[in-house]
This record gives structure tokens, sequence and C-alpha cells, in this order.
């Protein structure tokens, strides 16, 4: 036994001890109980960051070892903790907050495997996905020498800034290539593990277990209704970009299929900023702004990104990040040769007031966003740092993820940008505004179906209805079905696209992000209104704002102490989730896309057989017999009846 597992052992020992025989519901003594127990956990958790940390910053076999190592000590305590709680307390007449506290430890996730083989498996498996995604490349013969490319920057800029149909698809099959195969049959074999301990804790199965954070019963159907509220949107900016990569590209576009999926800018076709200068509507106006070569003309560097993004912060009110946030974090891709996870990450390593962020930042204005979105992370958790363990979380996964976008909102508008120094001069014309809108809409809009069909694919996955030999054509007909994309080439169900997405062999849920970006939305609009801000929303900065800083601080502390509908009451005035803070930020984008696609007489959507009739001569014959037939039918009657 490692003396890790001893030290575990002995904080258990310490809660044992009053164990008497039948659970007491004696409140008083359960509240000292769960304050011992925070402590206790804090120095868990912190020694289990502290060694995750070790191994995303540095990917050995040795840190790879202790990784998961702790992570199987800390599941025992986390487990022991759960057994104690139900040996020890009866908490079913207790108060809403007790409750809620107890539910919390003893809903433990994949420490719920009782066979420690399996949960062992678990465990080493999640590290190896990890690893073999974070440590790909992409290699090619340049001159007669290997050159290999990491995901960060290389393959990232190439796509953002390539232009070349043939070239593009290169990287786009390589990355897939690269990563996909070998994360098959461990995701295959994790699927099945993390069901079990699904199961063990009461759900029926991972995807439920994942649900149930957001603690409303009709989550699925709210989800599917705001979706299909804001499709339109969607299919207007998708016919819009369609047509323009037409231009670019060619009858390799078709008007009416689904889009390839290299063409966007970006790996997963996720979002679509980095295709700004193909769709820009008015070209000879100002509006649609990509700061990335002023940045670069003013010497920034990743330090000077995250300032920026700390002093939106600290002018509304909220907190300046501590000493040890500068000091740990690792914010350039280190140049010593180690293997690091690079995909952007915030951390709350429990204790002592210890965030950091881990983000091999680029000097852009894409990764300027999303300095500001890890940094919301961090902010959450400075604000609820002084509540219980158990109560520092989101109010629900999506807010988590709102927190920085909302102030990214007013960031990258034009007022804003001229005030920081990124931009020299703001025009005000309707123009240069629909421009800002597409440039905006590239981001959030085009993010949308990616953002919602993530989890529709793993929910099956976990529930059966997609099992392994369909992973990849299931993958491929919801991107089809939600995106309008297709793959550039033949996929098949050797390879596995959906591991070449980090949230996948990260095991991070999704869904959060669709929730994000909607209540993003809400949260803005509501902020605006307290900054006292008139005119359109997306020409709303709450810079300086202690008045929309104090109202977003009041939610932010609270974290998960009550259930999400109270805290989104708190900014917003509002008990639910809603499109029309959405909508209405884009409404003059949206008038502007239909009078557009109207012109142009835009069919909306695509055909989703499209694609696969390339891959099959036999549906072919029958599509093309489908839609001639009727043609020759009439022709053949009009000729008989001419005839008589
Ligand atoms: C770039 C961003 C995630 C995030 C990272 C990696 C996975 C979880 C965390 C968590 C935060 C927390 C990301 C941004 C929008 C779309 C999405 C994407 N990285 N994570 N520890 N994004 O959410 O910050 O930092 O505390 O829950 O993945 O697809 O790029
Ligand atoms: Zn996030």
């Amino acid at each position: 036994m490692s003396c890790q597992t001893s030290s575990v052992s002995a904080i258990l020992f310490l809660l044992a001890v009053s164990v008497s025989g039948t659970p007491s519901s004696d409140e008083t003594a359960a509240i000292a109980w769960l304050e011992r127990y925070n402590t206790q956990a804090q120095d868990v958790y912190f020694r289990s960051s502290t060694a995750s940390w070790a191994y995303n910053t540095n990917i050995t076999d040795e840190t790879q070892q202790r990784q998961v190592e702790v992570s199987l000590e800390t599941s025992q305590f986390i487990k022991e903790i759960a057994q104690n709680a139900t040996a020890l307390w009866d908490w079913s007449g207790m108060s809403f907050d007790t409750k809620r506290k107890f539910d919390s430890i003893t809903n433990i996730g994949s420490a719920a495997l009782q066979d420690q083989t399996k949960l062992e498996r678990l465990t080493n498996i999640q590290s190896d996905m990890r690893r073999i995604y974070s440590t790909a490349k992409v290699c090619e013969t340049v001159d007669g020498q290997e050159n290999c490319m990491d995901f960060e920057p290389d393959l990232t800029r190439e796509l953002a800034t390539g232009r070349d149909y043939d070239r593009l698809q290169f990287i786009w099959d390589g990355w897939r290539a690269s990563a996909g195969p070998s994360l098959r049959p461990l995701y295959q074999e994790f699927v099945s593990l993390s069901n079990e301990a699904a199961q063990a804790n009461g759900y029926a199965d991972t995807g439920a277990s994942w649900r149930s954070s957001y603690e409303v019963d009709t989550f699925e159907q709210d989800l599917e209704n705001i979706y299909e509220e804001l499709k339109p949107l969607y299919l207007n900016l998708h016919a819009y970009v369609r047509r323009k990569l037409r231009e670019t590209y060619g009858t390799r576009v078709g008007l009416t299929d689904p889009i390839p999926a290299h063409l966007f800018g970006n790996m997963w076709s996720q979002q679509w900023n980095n295709i700004f200068d193909l769709v820009e509507p008015y070209p000879n106006k100002p509006g649609g702004i990509d700061v990335t070569p002023k940045m670069v003309e003013l010497n920034y560097n990743a330090t000077h990104m995250f300032r920026v993004s700390e002093e939106f912060f600290t002018s509304l009110g909220l907190g300046a990040m501590p000493d040890t946030f500068w000091e740990r974090s690792m914010i350039v891709r280190p140049t010593d040769g180690r293997e690091v996870v690079c995909y952007a990450s915030a951390w709350d390593f429990s204790r002592d007031r210890d965030f950091r962020i881990k983000q091999c930042t680029d000097v852009t204005m894409e990764d300027l966003l999303t300095v500001h979105h890890e940094m919301g992370h961090i902010q959450y958790f400075i604000q609820y740092a002084d509540q219980p363990l158990i109560y520092r979380g989101g109010a629900n996964p999506g807010f988590h993820e709102a927190v920085g976008d909302v102030l990214a909102l007013s960031v990258a508008t034009p007022k804003h940008l001229k005030q920081i120094g990124l931009l020299d001069e703001v025009t005000e014309d309707p123009d240069a505004d629909i421009n800002f809108l597409m440039a905006t809409a590239l981001e959030k809009i085009a993010f949308l179906p990616f953002g919602y069909l993530i989890d529709q694919w793993r929910w099956r996955v976990f529930d059966g209805t997609i099992g392994s030999d369909n992973y990849n054509a299931e993958w491929w007909r919801l991107r089809t079905k939600y995106q309008g994309i297709k793959p550039p080439s033949t996929r098949d169900e050797t390879l596995f696209d959906p591991g070449c997405k980090f949230h996948i062999p990260n095991n991070t849920p999704y869904i959060r992000y669709f929730v994000s970006f909607v209540v993003q939305f809400q949260f803005h609009e509501a902020l605006c209104k307290e900054a006292g801000h008139t005119g359109p929303l997306h020409t709303c900065d709450i810079y300086r704002s202690t008045a929309a800083g104090d109202k977003l601080k009041a939610m932010l502390q609270m974290g998960e102490s009550q259930p999400w509908p109270d805290a989104m009451e708190a900014i917003t005035g509002q008990r639910s989730m809603t499109a029309s803070s959405l909508l209405k930020y884009f409404q003059p984008l949206t008038d502007w896309l239909k009078q557009k696609n109207w012109e142009n007489r835009e069919r909306l959507g695509w055909d989703a057989e499209t694609w696969q009739d390339a891959k099959d001569p036999a549906t072919s014959f029958a599509r093309a017999l489908r839609t001639t037939l009727p043609v020759m039918l009439l022709a053949l009657m009009a000729a008989m009846f001419f005839r008589c």
C-alpha cells in the first residue's frame, strides 16, 4: 500500500468513528460531520488535481502512472465517504440544504464501480485516451524530410488560413487517420465500463447520469424545442455560406448539398469565424473585425492577452487573479520538447485559492476570446470559493460555460476594441453592423447544431441505440442531419471520427456548450439592462459597469447551492432557458439573410442522401429513378393524349 493510500484511509477513519448502528437523524451532528468532510475532501481533491496537472503538463509514463494511482485513491475516498454517509445519517427529514449536500456526496460517479479491477481498467482507459489524442500528429514528407505537425498550433493554423481544397482535405483526413482508429476499441470498452458505474449509481446509463445535473425532467424536450426555434436562423446562415463557398471552391460545393466539412476553417466545422473573409457581406465596409493583425502589430503575447481579460473582469468589480494563478498556470506550449495536453482548460485545485489555466495560446483574436472563456471559469471558481466544496460548481454546467463568453460578447464589439486600442476607428453604418453580426453568427449560430448533436450521439451510444459497429456511420448521419455538412472522403467503421474531437476521449459532456450558447444571450441582455445600455443588443458593451458586475457576482457566488432556475432568476428575472435573447441579438442579420437568400432563390437545407449517393451507385440509381420517373410518366401520358 502506498503512503498516499494510508493517508486517505486515516481520513476515512476520522469520519467513521461515530458509526453506531442505525443512521441518525440529528441534523446538527450531521452538519458538523459535513464540515469535517469538507476540510478533508479539499485535501483529497487537491492531491488529485495536482497529479492530474502534472500529467497534463508533462505527459510521460511516470506522470501517467501517478495520475492513475491518485485517481484510484480518490475514487476509494469518494466511495467510502458515500458508504459512511449512508450508514451514519438518515437525511430524509433534514433541511433542503443538508439533503442537497448528502444527495451530492452519495452520487459518486465512476467510483461506484464495485469491481476494483474494472475501476482500474476504466481509469487507465481514460488516461490512455487522453494521451493518444494529445500526442497525435499529422506527418508528411517535405523535401525528403519528415515533418510532423501538432494539432496546436500547426493544424489549427493551416485550417484557419488555408484556402486550397486538397491541402485542407489532407489536414482534415490526416488528423482523423492519426487519432481515430486507435481510440475506437478503447472507447467501446470505456462505454461499457462507464455504464456499469452509472448503473451502480442508480442511473439507467451514463447519459442519464449526465443529464441529471440539469435537475429538470423535461430537459431533453426543452432543448429540442429551443433547437427548433433556432433552426431557421441556422438554415439561413448555412445557405448563405454555402453559396459563398461555391464562389471560392466551385462545383465541389453543391448548391443544394451538405457542405464539405473541411472548408470552414475549423477541424470540426463547429465555428466558422475563420472564413469570414470568404463570406463577408460588405467587403468594402468595416465591422467584421478580426483584430489578429493588430494584436501582432502591437506585439501582444499570451500574458498580455490574459491581462486584458483580467482587466475586463476587474472593471466590473469582479476578482483579480491571485498571484499563484500567474505563477502556476501554463499559458504557452512548453518549448522544451515536453508533450502536453494543449486543449485549453481551467482548473480549480479545491484548496488555497489555487486556480490555473492551461492553454497553448496563439496570438489571434480567436484565442483572445478563448482566454476570456477560460477566465470566466476561473472567475466562477473565485466567486464560489467560500461555498462548501459540494457547492463549488456551476448552477448547471451550461452556466459555467457561459460566464467568459458573456464578457467576450462585449469585448468583441467595435466600440470596445477601439477602447482597448485594438481598432483604430468605429464607423456608424448599418452595413458595418451586418458585417459585425455575420462575424458573430459564424461563431455563435454556426455552433448550435454542433453543440446539440455531440451528446445526441453520445447519449444514444450510452443507451445502446448506437452500437459500436455503427459509431462512425451514426456520427455522420447526425453531422449531416444537423449541420448540413458531409465528409470530404469516404468514412468507414475502421475510423472513429467522434474520437477526434477532444471532449470524446476526454469524456467531457458537451450539451453544456449548447446550453451556454443560449443562456449567455439571456445573461448578456440582463447585464446590458443593468448597465443602462440603450440601442440594439449587439452594440452593448458592459465594460466598467459595476451594476452589471454586482448582478453577475450575486449569481456566481451561489455556485451550485440552489437549483439553476433560482440562479437564472437572480440574474435575468426569468426561470427558464429561452432562445428569445439570442434571436433578438441577431434579428437584423436574420432579416438580411432572409432577404439575400430570397434574392438568390436559395433552397434552404440540404439533401441528406447526396453524399451517400456519391459512394453508392445502387442508391444513386434509385434516387435518379425516383426523381426522373414522374417526369417520364408525365411525358408519356402527354404523348398518348396528343396521339389520341
Ligand atoms: C476551449 C474550451 C474546455 C472549457 C476545457 C476542456 C474540457 C473541459 C475545462 C473544464 C471547465 C470546468 C472548450 C469552448 C467552447 C466550445 C468548446 C470547444 N475548453 N474544460 N475544466 N470549448 O470548457 O473550458 O476547462 O471547470 O468545467 O472546449 O469545443 O472547444
Ligand atoms: Zn468552458
